[in-house]
């Protein structure tokens, strides 16, 4: 039986993964933060079939300990201040998590158990301001956030360590990936909850910022997929991996009206433009710059041709099935009084 080590366990990305790897009969170990109120987050269905360790991702020691007692021989580092949003205001702690973390996981292995296979959680971020239309392996870097900069730092330090020492090290370079355990910050259920609530009568308006920015959304649980198969080859490789479609902040939210039987009609420019409900006429959407960052990443787009020619990946989950399932989980959550 196989062991994995997975930090962020209780993140989005570390459910889908955690039952991914549960379905293939491996034992699962996930690194946990401690907190007042014990939260298991997207883990508490699975619970009681994964190990937990309490650790943090800048404590090395913790993190040698959890090496210690999993001996894993896969490590997913999906742990991370993973709101871009909040690294302007936390710029030091996601470079300690986000940055420094990486080191602190890759020397906990190197000491622990070096023959250990390391996948780190990279993004389309790093391409920040995109030097090349649409994104590959090869497009130069330039991230437009702390975040960006601090994951570009984990993505190096792991080719380093690769190159260095040998290690089996990869990188995901991953594109925005959402679904219905996404936070309720991120843009898409930040809609998909606002859709929801306007539908059942529970709020008047969602306000958003950039309709305008440009993003690669897939389903999370096509990329976890992806994240398993970069394990799984002769070689240690870089990834990108995306559905090479592109699509408004604007466009996202008219689909996701659309699934609720909501037509939009839009109006207005810049921070005057508003959304109103065709048949009602009520304004239901609009723009408060308060949800505009310092710097924006304009337009991400992804080519996923290296993962899908050598490890063989396809995103199965479409864009409208996507927001279709985000929608339905949204209205299914908030009727039932199960929405937190
Ligand atoms: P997420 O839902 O925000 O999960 C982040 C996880 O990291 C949570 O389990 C969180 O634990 C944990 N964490 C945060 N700080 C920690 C620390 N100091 N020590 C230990 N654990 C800590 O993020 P996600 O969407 O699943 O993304 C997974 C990874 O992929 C992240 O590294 C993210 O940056 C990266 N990524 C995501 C996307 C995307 O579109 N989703 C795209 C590219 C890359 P708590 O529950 O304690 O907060
Ligand atoms: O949903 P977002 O907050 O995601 P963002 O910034 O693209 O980051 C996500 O994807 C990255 C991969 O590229 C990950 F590495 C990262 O961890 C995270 O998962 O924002 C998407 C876009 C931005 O351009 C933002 O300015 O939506 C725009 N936006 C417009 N109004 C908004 C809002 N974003 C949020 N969160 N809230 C708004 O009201």
């Amino acid at each position: 039986m196989k062991k994995a080590l997975i930090t962020g366990i209780t993140g989005q990305d570390g459910s889908y993964l955690s039952e991914l790897l549960l379905e293939k009969g491996y034992e699962v170990y996930g690194i946990m933060r401690r907190k007042s109120v014990v939260d298991y987050g997207n883990v508490e269905h699975i619970k009681d079939k994964i190990n937990f360790i309490y650790a943090d991702m800048t404590d090395v020691i913790s993190l040698i300990n959890a090496m210690k007692i999993s001996q894993a021989d896969e490590v997913y580092n999906l742990a991370a201040q993973s709101f871009v949003a909040t690294s302007w205001e936390q710029p030091l702690a996601t470079a300690d998590i986000d940055a420094l973390g990486v080191t602190n996981m890759l020397e906990a292995i190197r000491t622990v158990k070096p023959d250990a296979r390391f996948y780190q959680a990279s993004t389309s971020e790093m391409f920040g301001l995109v030097q090349e239309i649409p994104q590959k392996e090869t497009t130069p870097f330039y991230p437009r956030s702390p975040y960006g900069v601090a994951k570009l730092y984990g993505h190096w330090i792991t080719k380093n360590y690769r190159e260095s020492y040998n290690l089996y090290a990869c990188s995901g370079i991953l594109f925005n990936h959402e679904s219905e355990r996404r936070g309720k910050e991120f843009v898409t259920r930040k809609i998909t909850d606002a859709v929801a609530k306007i539908k059942l009568g529970k709020l008047d308006c969602l306000e958003l910022g950039n309709l305008d920015s440009k993003r690669d959304w897939g389903h999370s649980m096509d990329y976890v997929k992806a994240m398993w198969l970069m394990l799984q080859q002769d070689e240690p490789d870089d990834y990108v991996i995306a559905t090479n479609e592109t699509r408004t902040v604007r466009e996202f939210v008219d689909a996701a009206f659309n699934c609720a039987g909501i037509e939009i009609e839009w109006n207005g420019s810049g921070i005057n433009e508003f959304g109103k409900d065709k048949a009602t006429g009520k304004t239901i959407v609009k723009v408060n710059p308060k949800f505009f960052r310092p710097a924006e990443v304009d337009i991400l787009i992804g080519d996923p041709a290296k993962a899908e020619n050598k490890l063989g990946w396809r995103r199965e989950i479409s864009f409208n099935e996507l927001v279709e399932r985000m929608v339905k989980n949204d209205i299914y959550l908030l009727s039932n009084g199960l929405e937190k």
